[in-house]
């Protein structure tokens, strides 16, 4: 087959696929340029179709914590393949990985494994609903949590990215249901709570709002809502798909200190496979099928070949000091980047925790989605293109975080900042 460009491939792509692209994000809609097809990946670095090396700090969305291609992740795949790919009948890597799971967050006392972020929130949420024999749940303008119906009401992500927070298709009898209130604003959804009294089954939020850029939870926030559910009866899921194992092995429950009924998983603990997991208290998880009578179910969950990744990945990240090199290479780039401004006199504001983070262009602080909205989405596009440019891969949308790697070395970090001072000189 002719090489194919990145350009040949998304003239193609358009042919059998919607925007040419599995997930709307890889479109860079938003950031005004085609998007670039990936041929491979090592360590750090991403390498387009055409050839290019880029330093990445999208890591498929979270997952590649450990870098793209580790080799001990590789080898395990590879002999994992080998023994067979899916059973549809249980096998003792789902446990091992739930063990594992459970061991760090301990408030998940049994869970289910799944294919998918959305999978294991929209279970999540059933499971909540058939708990508490409420249909009403309440989630923060901005957070995504997947795209089953009932959540795609303001959704941040993609469904923010294109400035379409309700997506059609959306029957209103489901958005009815879904009640929306303003990220880090106790008082607020104190209110919406006590206006729907006895109504509402489930408070689901991301414990750091990763899909509105890196949006951090205010003091008290998190004990806050944590107290209104004790004393509502309302099942607080906190969903951890983009933070689990990413900001601590125990998530931003191990480092806020709260803990939900139910916590959802994905990304990193199928070390770049297809895994979600949803899990918590065992009275509500035992209300599952075949338990209970609340269904879910899936083909490919526990896949043999996921939870061997999976377990691999945790086992790396396990060992000593490896969030403290996380930490250590990110608060090294943030203060490469906050110094790659000197010569850029817009205002820019940057936001962090651990290995995840975000490059705002408005002046900030950004606490909720109405702030990150303020941003300048066209500045961002440009600077994200520079960056490109510079070999650089940042998330593609404002409303986007942007992932460190322990594959991440000091030169690569120095290169990324060299290309950012060119790129804010140049905007
Ligand atoms: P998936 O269904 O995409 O595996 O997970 C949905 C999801 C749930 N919860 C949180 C907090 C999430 O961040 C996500 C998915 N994250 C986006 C990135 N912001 C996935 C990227 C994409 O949609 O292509």
């Amino acid at each position: 087959m002719k090489h194919q460009t990145s350009a040949t491939l998304f003239e193609r792509a358009k042919q059998t696929i919607p925007g040419g692209v599995n997930s709307p994000v890889r479109a860079f809609k938003s950031v005004g340029c085609d998007p670039i097809f990936i041929d491979k990946a090592e360590g750090p670095y991403i390498f387009d179709a055409d050839g290019n090396r880029y330093i990445d700090y999208v890591g498929s969305w979270g997952p590649m914590i450990l870098g793209h291609c580790h080799p001990k992740v590789v080898e395990a795949i590879q002999q994992a393949a080998a023994t067979g790919a899916s059973f549809g009948a249980p096998t003792e890597r789902e446990i091992i990985l739930a063990e594992m799971v459970r061991e760090a967050y301990p408030n998940m006392e049994k869970m289910r494994m799944v294919s998918s972020g959305t999978e294991a929130t929209m279970s999540a949420i059933r499971l909540a609903r058939g708990y508490t024999g409420r249909d009403k749940i309440l989630k923060f303008d901005g957070c995504y949590h997947g795209h089953a119906d009932s959540l795609l009401v303001k959704a941040g992500s993609g469904a923010a990215t294109f400035g379409v927070p309700t997506s059609p298709g959306v029957p209103a009898d489901f958005a009815k249901h879904t009640l929306t209130a303003t990220y880090n604003d106790l008082e607020e959804t104190k209110a919406l709570v006590a206006a729907n009294k006895g109504e509402i089954a489930c408070i689901i939020l991301e414990p750091i709002a990763g899909n509105m850029g890196c949006v951090i939870p205010r003091s008290g926030f998190l004990e806050g809502l944590r107290a209104l559910c004790d004393a509502e009866g309302i099942v607080l899921i906190i969903d951890e798909v983009m933070t689990g194992f990413r900001v601590a092995f125990g998530g931003a429950q191990e480092r806020f200190g709260v803990r939900g009924d139910l916590c959802c998983l994905g990304k990193i603990i199928g070390g770049g496979l297809p895994v979600g997991a949803f899990g918590g208290k065992k009275e509500i998880m035992d209300m599952l099928s075949p338990e209970g009578g609340v269904y879910q179910a899936g083909t490919l969950s526990g896949n043999p070949l996921a939870m061997t990744a999976g377990i691999t990945t945790l086992s790396l990240l396990k060992q000593e000091g490896f969030y403290d090199q996380i930490e250590e290479k990110s608060a090294y780039l943030e203060a490469g980047l906050k110094a790659a401004t000197a010569k850029y006199s817009g205002p820019t504001c940057f936001q962090r925790v651990g290995g995840m983070f975000c490059t705002y262009f408005q002046a900030g602080p950004v606490n909720s989605f109405a702030d990150a909205a303020r941003s300048d989405t066209d500045l961002f596009g440009k600077f994200f293109r520079q960056m490109l440019e510079g070999g650089v891969n940042l998330a593609p949308s404002q409303f986007e975080a942007g992932f460190m790697s322990i594959a991440h070395s000091q030169t690569d970090l120095d290169t990324t900042i060299a290309a950012a001072e060119k790129s804010f000189a140049a905007l």
